[in-house]
């Protein structure tokens, strides 16, 4: 069976809910992925960052193969012998008081934003149903109809009203409107993202996520930090707040926390925070199930062993200076942090190719990116890429890239 015959299955069967890059994938492993003509790429996305250890990373496949022939699910209608240990182990690795599990992130999302709308009545005193929640323009979290409630992007929220209520966005990287907002004593949180991912790998000021703090501390707002795909060493440190020492009051990580073999999600937050929710005022029927607890510890030892924040980085360091060296024409700009990285594509010349035409080109030269709207390439490389290897995937993004010169 070839591409084409996997490919006309899908088209055929399922909902046409993506435009995948013309490639049918059958094995992975490190940074190395194969179609099933066998021919080898770089992945250089990652799953958006979700397999930040690499492909089939051994010591976390031997954890899921071992737990999964003892015991995958009980519900939370029990206790089990990993949930305690996985808490704990998670609340010392990233110093927080408590930790509530989940499975995707944007389930981790709309925990956290359920958690600050709790505390807000609770703690803060604002009237019933009278929370509002603060989003920063181009964020994305997720495809729910609370996700896309917050969303100023029409591919995410069309077609899908009515939307959330109370729901407000401001400018993203801009402190003054962020006062401004959070002034109205009904506001209980602001959501943000570190570096907006979606939005084409954005990286705000320095001293950002400082005022962030700082502000919200000051009017009583809980930060909610969504680092889904920022966390787990993918922009150099542990989560993406530690870059400027900054401490959320609530942290959602999900997709690399699975290692990518299992959908790992949850939110982490003080105990004045946490203790607002009571035993059946939420749930899942997956969350915190003992696969998902051995899996995610796993892949946070494999993330703390073998150093893939400094790897991050520093390889991320190479990478955007290598890029910037070349003064290629038909780059506008290279930005990102650790091995978080996008480039903006600007045709020239009156040459007038997008960013699918150069991710097919690197798909023909052995690398696997994807545009994430019409201009930008985000490259998101396993951490556990060695140099030799990113040195490789740096040609073959510079030989791609020049053959539209
Ligand atoms: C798609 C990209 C999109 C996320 C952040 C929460 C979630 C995501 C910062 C929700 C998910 C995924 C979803 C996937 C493509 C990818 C993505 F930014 F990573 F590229 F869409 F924007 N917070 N991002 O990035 O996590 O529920 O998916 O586990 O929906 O197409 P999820």
């Amino acid at each position: 069976m070839n591409s084409r015959y996997f490919i006309e299955l899908e088209d055929r069967y399922g909902a046409h809910n993506y435009h995948p890059l013309p490639v049918v994938l059958e094995k992975g492993e490190g940074v190395f992925l194969w179609d099933v003509e066998g021919r080898k790429y770089f992945d250089f996305l990652s799953a958006y960052s979700a397999v930040n250890q690499g492909h089939c990373h051994p010591k976390i496949v031997s954890a899921l193969n071992q737990q999964a022939q003892k015991l995958t699910l009980t519900s939370r209608a029990f206790h089990n012998n990993l949930l305690g240990e996985y808490e704990k182990f998670m609340c010392e690795t990233f110093d927080f008081d408590r930790i509530l599990p989940m499975n995707t992130g944007v389930e981790g999302g709309e925990t956290a934003i359920k958690l600050a709308r709790k505390w807000g009545y609770e703690i803060k005193g604002i009237p019933e149903n009278q929370a509002i929640t603060i989003f920063a323009h181009g964020n994305f979290w997720g495809r729910t109809v609370a996700a896309i409630s917050s969303s100023d992007d029409p591919d995410s929220f069309g077609g899908f009203g009515p939307y959330v209520p109370n729901f407000k966005s401001i400018p993203y990287n801009d402190l003054t409107s962020l006062e401004e907002e959070i002034k109205n004593p009904h506001v209980c949180a602001f959501m943000v993202e570190p570096i907006q991912g979606e939005a084409g790998v954005v990286v705000p000021d320095e001293g950002y996520l400082k005022g962030v703090r700082e502000l919200c501390t000051k009017y009583n707002v809980l930060f909610i930090a969504d680092e889904v795909q920022t966390g787990i060493a993918r922009t150099g440190k542990l989560y993406c707040c530690q870059h400027e020492q900054v401490k959320p009051d609530l942290l959602i990580l999900g997709k690399a926390l699975g290692g990518g073999v299992f959908p790992v999600s949850c939110v982490l937050a003080s105990e004045e925070v946490m203790n607002t929710l009571k035993p059946g005022q939420h749930g899942s029927t997956f969350g915190g199930n003992p696969l998902a607890c051995a899996v995610a510890m796993a892949s946070i030892n494999v993330v703390l062993e073998e150093n893939l924040s400094e790897r991050s980085e520093r390889l991320g360091d190479k990478f955007r200076s290598h890029l910037r060296n070349l003064n290629l024409p038909m780059v506008e700009f290279v930005r990102g942090k650790g091995l978080l990285n996008a480039i903006k594509i600007t045709p020239h010349n009156g040459k007038n190719f997008k960013a699918y035409d150069v991710c097919l080109k690197m798909l023909d030269n052995g690398l696997l990116a994807k545009q994430t709207h019409e201009h930008i390439i985000r490259f998101a490389p396993p951490l556990v890429i060695s140099d030799e290897q990113l040195d490789q995937a740096l040609s073959i993004i510079e030989d791609s890239l020049k053959s539209f010169a």
